[in-house]
């Protein structure tokens, strides 16, 4: 096994930023790295934490991983900001506040851009994700900013996804927009220490009423991130989900959806690489352009071409 690959099974910090480094970077000389780590994953409880912007994501994964390291769980987390480059500026602040947790031995933490050429988590999160666990984090908290397509992916790649909203109007319309009725293993009303959560409550209720389809009934939990309070509860909480998801054998089906997503994504990141850096076929592509732009050829029998190319 590589030095890097086995340094990061034993947890070494360097080696863990190192190999993420490669990894959002796209260098090849992570792939062989990654092979060797798959067989070590698999014992990380993945937590997704999307909601509208400044719901109290972050904070309140502050909160979540205090508690764990209490309970001597080892903590991994994951703020993907799809606005700023890698390790760039709006999380600043985030990090800022989680100075205190990133000088706490158990808790390793990263941000991450979404570079993605769709849109949608990058194959990178995969990627540290796996590192993340093989290097022995019991819990990992990823954090997804924003309404959109982020949101679903996150659902593909987490074992448990907590949906934040907040007291006040015009979130549940905005839920069904977003399609997070579905995707939310449990709900959270953040900022409770504010007036109406109760009705915010009612109001997931009744679209659960509506919307709800399986066998578990997603719970809803009143926090504070601020006053601390419900952190436990919401703790517990998770810890149920992790029991049904194990019961009812769709913790399987879940790593197995994470799997094809996955796959699919490094296949694409694969042939979009091939497509881009291999000279010979840009200059094919370069040639069939011309002949596009002449009307010798059109598009769709041009990237037939290609693909025949390829696929050869
Ligand atoms: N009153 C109250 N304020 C809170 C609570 N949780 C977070 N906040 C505040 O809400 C603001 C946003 O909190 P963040 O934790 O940055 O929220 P976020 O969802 O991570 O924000 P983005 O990452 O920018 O989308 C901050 O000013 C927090 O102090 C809470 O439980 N009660
Ligand atoms: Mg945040």
């Amino acid at each position: 096994m590589s030095m890097l690959a086995s340094q990061v099974i034993k947890g070494d910090i360097r080696s863990i930023a190192r190999l993420i480094s490669l990894v959002e970077n796209n260098d090849s000389t992570a792939i062989d790295p990654m092979k060797e780590l798959h067989r070590f994953t698999g014992k990380a409880h993945v937590i997704g934490v999307t909601g509208v912007m400044g719901s109290g994501k972050s904070s309140l994964i502050y909160e979540l991983a205090k508690t764990y390291r209490k309970q001597k769980k080892t903590v991994g987390i994951i703020a993907i900001d799809p606005s700023s480059p890698f390790s760039g500026g709006a999380l600043l602040g985030d990090r800022i506040r989680m100075t205190d947790l990133s000088t706490n031995k158990g808790v390793f933490i990263r941000s991450m851009g979404t570079r993605g050429m769709l849109g949608g988590l990058t194959a990178a999160v995969y990627d540290v994700i796996s590192i993340l666990d093989a290097a022995g984090k019991d819990i990992i908290l990823v954090e997804t900013v924003g309404i959109g397509q982020d949101e679903i992916d996150i659902a593909k790649i987490a074992d448990t996804t907590l949906v934040i909203l907040v007291p006040g109007l015009g979130d549940s319309v905005q839920m069904i927009k977003a399609g997070l009725m579905e995707i939310a293993d449990i709900f959270i009303v953040n900022k409770a220490d504010k007036p109406g959560a109760e009705q915010t409550v009612a109001e997931i209720e009744s679209l659960l009423d509506i919307c709800e389809k399986s066998v578990r009934q997603t719970p809803i939990i009143k926090t504070s991130a601020k006053k601390k309070q419900g952190i436990s509860d919401l703790i517990q909480e998770i810890q149920n989900h992790k029991e049904y998801l194990k019961t009812s054998k769709q913790y399987e089906m879940r790593k197995r959806k994470r799997y094809e997503t996955e796959l699919y994504e490094l296949i694409r990141k694969r042939l979009m690489n091939y497509i881009y850096d291999e000279t010979k076929l840009k200059d094919r592509i370069d040639n069939l352009i011309d002949q596009i732009t002449k009307k010798k050829l059109d598009p769709h029998t041009a990237a037939d071409e290609i693909l025949h190319k390829i696929l050869k």
